[in-house]
Order: C-alpha cells, then structure tokens, then sequence
C-alpha cells in the first residue's frame, strides 16, 4: 500500500485536522475542496468563531512549521467528474477520504433551496468519487464519513450494530437467521443523503468488488488537535450558529459567552458523541485496515460515548454556572429516546477513547472566551424548522418544553 491519500473535503472541521494528522504520520496528502463551506458561511452571515485562515495558508503554515507539503485542489466533485477521475490516474492513491458533503441538518431543512442542494451536492459526489474508482481501473479503498444518525434513535433497548442486524424471519413457519443491513430512518435530508450513500456502496461493492469502508460517526465535539494548536494559522474551524454548531460545541461556547444554554424541548434526546481528537486517529485506523477483497462494505460506528442533551446542558450549566433555557423544539424528533451505540471495532483495533471530561469542556471554554468578539450573537438561536409550520422559539423557557 502506497501512502497516498485523497481528503476531499479536506479543508472542513474533520477534514483539515485529518489531513494534519495524516500528513504528521508520514501520509503524502491531497486535499480536494471546493471551500463551498466558507461560502454557506457568506450566505448565512455567519463565520468560523476561530478565526481560521485561507486554504494556502493553512498548508504554508504547516510547511513553516513542519516542512511536509499538503497539495491542494479546488474542485466541485459533486459537477466535475472529470477532475476526479483525472486526480485518481494523476495520484493514484491507496485510499481517499471522503467528507465533501453538506453536513447540517438543520441547514438542510432552510427551505426548498437548501433541500434540493443537500440532495443534489452529497448523492452526486458520493457517486461520482465511486464511478470514477471503477472508470480508473486503480484499487482504490473508499472510506467514507457516515452518520450515526441513519440508524434513527430507538428506544428498543437494542444495542446498536454496526451497520448490520441479524434477524429471523419467517419462512413457512420456520425461522431462519439472516443479516440484513440496518433499516435506515433518517431525521432529516441530511440524514436522508447518508442513508441513500449507504445504497449506493451497496450497489458499487457488489456489482464492481469496491473496497469501501463507511464510517457512521456521532456527533463530532472539540475542536483542536495536537496539530491545528500548532501554529494559530492552522486552527480548527468552530461553528456555533444555529444551523452549523453542534449541540455539545454550542453548549460550551454559550456558556462560555455568557448566553443562556438552549435546550430543545425536553433535553431528552440521546445522541451519540466523539471527540475531534478520536475522529483523526479512527480515519487512520479505517485507512490502515481496510475490509479484504470481495468483502461487503465494512461499517465502523465511530463514536464513544452517548449522553442526553439534558445531561450535558446540566454538566456545563454546573462547571459554568450558565443558565439552562428551553425552546421549542424547531425539528421534527422524539422528545425523548434512549441511545445504546455498539463501537466494538475501532476499541479492538487499539481506540483509546476520549471521554468526555472537565479539562477537555474547559478547553473548548478556553477558545470560545478568546474569540468571544467573533460571535454575533443574533446567529444562535436555531431558525430552521422541520415543517413550515412549526414556530421558531427566540425567546424560550425556564422550563422544559413538552
Ligand atoms: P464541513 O462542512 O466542515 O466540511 C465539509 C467540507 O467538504 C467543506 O470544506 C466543504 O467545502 C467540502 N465540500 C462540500 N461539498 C463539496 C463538493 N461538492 N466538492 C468539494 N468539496 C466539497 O463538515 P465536517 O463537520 O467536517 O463533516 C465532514 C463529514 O463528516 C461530512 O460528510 C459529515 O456528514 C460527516 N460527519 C460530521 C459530523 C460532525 O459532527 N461534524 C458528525 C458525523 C459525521
Ligand atoms: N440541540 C439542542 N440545542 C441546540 C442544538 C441542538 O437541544 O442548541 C439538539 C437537537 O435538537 C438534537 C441534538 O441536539 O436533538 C443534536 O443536534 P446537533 O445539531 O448537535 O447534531 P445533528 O443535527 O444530529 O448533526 C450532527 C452533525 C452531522 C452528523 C450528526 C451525527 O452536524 O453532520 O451526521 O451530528 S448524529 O447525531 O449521530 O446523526
């Protein structure tokens, strides 16, 4: 195996500390971005709470201080199939990396325009990096970033598989083992173009033998690495807008800026979690062992832990002495699920978890407080809404909201 890999989307939140650290372990890395991340960030009004630099230089940076080179290229893989195939033959790398897609759910329910781009821009990338595998003739292993989220959040009490679930069905009155993967039920579009990316793995993993690795990640927290707190010009990006932050991120930095912490509805839902950190070394780890020739798509959960909103709004509220507030709830999920997430593979291929932990919150608390003069408050509150009758809530409750 060649150490040659492809990041497309290398220049996002997991993708820019990944090509660090890959680089860092000794891997030749080529981003592929076509910074439409940054340019949502303009439609929006909104920017990175870190104040993170351009693309060149970023890699200039990290040339200065470790004299390994990044290469880069600006490319829409979701409209030019052509620029990847000829990047695949160019570089012929052992695996490329996949994150370049739209990857908020809440920005992927704004309104029509938003829906149509999500589809539109993730199913297209996602097939045209596939076809162009197969167009190269090159043994190229695809790993790809996935969703925990496309398993939906039962309450059964199941543990969650990874990817596949055995079960018995009835066949004239006998029953018999199957596995079969498992039934997708996505929350919102975003999550739709993940479980639809799972089909079309399916279908290029059995129709052409492609090596595919899917990565069903949870909810990504933290923000630096050991090689984005380098140099300041090779900081993380840190979203805390209503349609971009993440849930664990946002709590911290509100509670860091003196804004109430805000809670959807009850705070009940269970989501499952990892660390910046964790996710960099897992994108080793899947490119390190990839599934053997004519094996089905390999699929990794990769996550660590699981908490509830609630839970975590209260562990920061306590650390912090911030208020909680409730709103209502601006998507269409339940009020409340338990959450149990199966990650046997990445702990046997060596994972040393980050937990969630004080001095980590207090990290993030760290940074957030540093570029509080980033923030423009007005952005925080969520404003997208499942359906277009659902209310917006900028005022919230001292209460839950039922
Ligand atoms: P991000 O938006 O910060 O990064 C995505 C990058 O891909 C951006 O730099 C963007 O410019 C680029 N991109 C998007 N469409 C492209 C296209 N058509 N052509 C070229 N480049 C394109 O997102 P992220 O948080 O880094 O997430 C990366 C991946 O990981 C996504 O697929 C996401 O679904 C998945 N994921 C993220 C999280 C999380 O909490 N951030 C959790 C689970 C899974
Ligand atoms: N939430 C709040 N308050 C907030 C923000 C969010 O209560 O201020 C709640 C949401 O209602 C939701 C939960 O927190 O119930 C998680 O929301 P989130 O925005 O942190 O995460 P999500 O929309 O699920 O998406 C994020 C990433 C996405 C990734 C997904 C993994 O943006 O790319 O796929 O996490 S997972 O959650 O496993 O689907």
């Amino acid at each position: 195996m060649n150490k040659l890999v492809i990041i497309f989307g290398g220049d996002g939140f997991c993708g820019w500390p990944t090509s660090l650290y890959l680089s860092k372990q000794g891997y030749d890395v080529v981003i592929v971005d076509n910074l439409s991340r940054r340019k949502i960030d303009e439609e929006l009004g909104c920017k990175s709470l870190t104040p993170i630099q351009s693309i060149e230089n970023r890699i200039k940076a990290w040339k200065d201080v470790t004299g390994k080179i990044i290469h880069f290229e600006l490319e829409d893989i979701s409209q030019n199939y052509n620029a990847i195939l000829e990047l695949l033959k160019k570089f012929k790398p052992s695996a490329v990396v996949h994150f370049a897609e739209q990857r908020a759910a809440p920005y992927s329910m704004k309104s029509q325009f938003q829906k149509r781009y999500t589809i539109n821009n993730n199913i297209n990338a996602t097939h045209n990096i596939l076809c162009a595998i197969v167009d190269s003739g090159l043994d190229i292993h695809m790993i790809h970033l996935g969703s925990t989220g496309v398993y939906g959040y039962s309450s059964v009490g199941l543990e969650i598989p990874e990817g596949y679930l055995k079960v018995k069905v009835d066949v004239n009155g006998e029953y018999k083992q199957m596995e079969i993967p498992y039934p997708p039920h996505p929350g919102s579009i975003y999550h739709l173009t993940k479980t639809m990316d799972s089909l079309i793995f399916g279908y290029y993993n059995k129709n052409d033998n492609l090596c595919i690795t899917d990565l069903h990640q949870g909810i990504v927290w933290g923000t630096e690495t050991n090689e984005t707190s380098i140099d300041e010009r090779l900081i993380n990006r840190f979203d805390y807008d209503g349609d971009y932050g993440t849930v664990l991120n946002r709590f911290v930095m509100q509670a860091a800026i003196g804004h109430p912490i805000t809670v959807h509805g009850t705070g009940g839902q269970t989501r499952a979690f990892i660390h910046i950190k964790d996710t960099v070394k897992c994108i080793r780890l899947a490119i390190e062992n990839p599934p053997k020739k004519n094996d089905r798509v390999k699929i990794f959960n990769q996550t660590t832990e699981q908490h509830s909103v609630y839970e975590l709004a209260k562990k920061i509220s306590k650390l912090s002495g911030a208020k909680i507030r409730y709103f209502v709830n601006p998507r269409k999920e339940d009020r409340d699920n338990t959450l149990k997430v199966s990650s046997k593979s990445f702990l046997k291929l060596g994972l040393n978890p980050t937990k969630l932990n004080e001095g980590l919150m207090n990290e993030i608390h760290k940074i957030a407080s540093k570029y509080e003069n980033n923030c423009d408050k007005s952005k925080i509150i969520c404003n997208s809404v499942w359906k277009k009758d659902m209310i917006v809530d900028t005022i919230g409750s001292e209460t839950p909201i039922t």
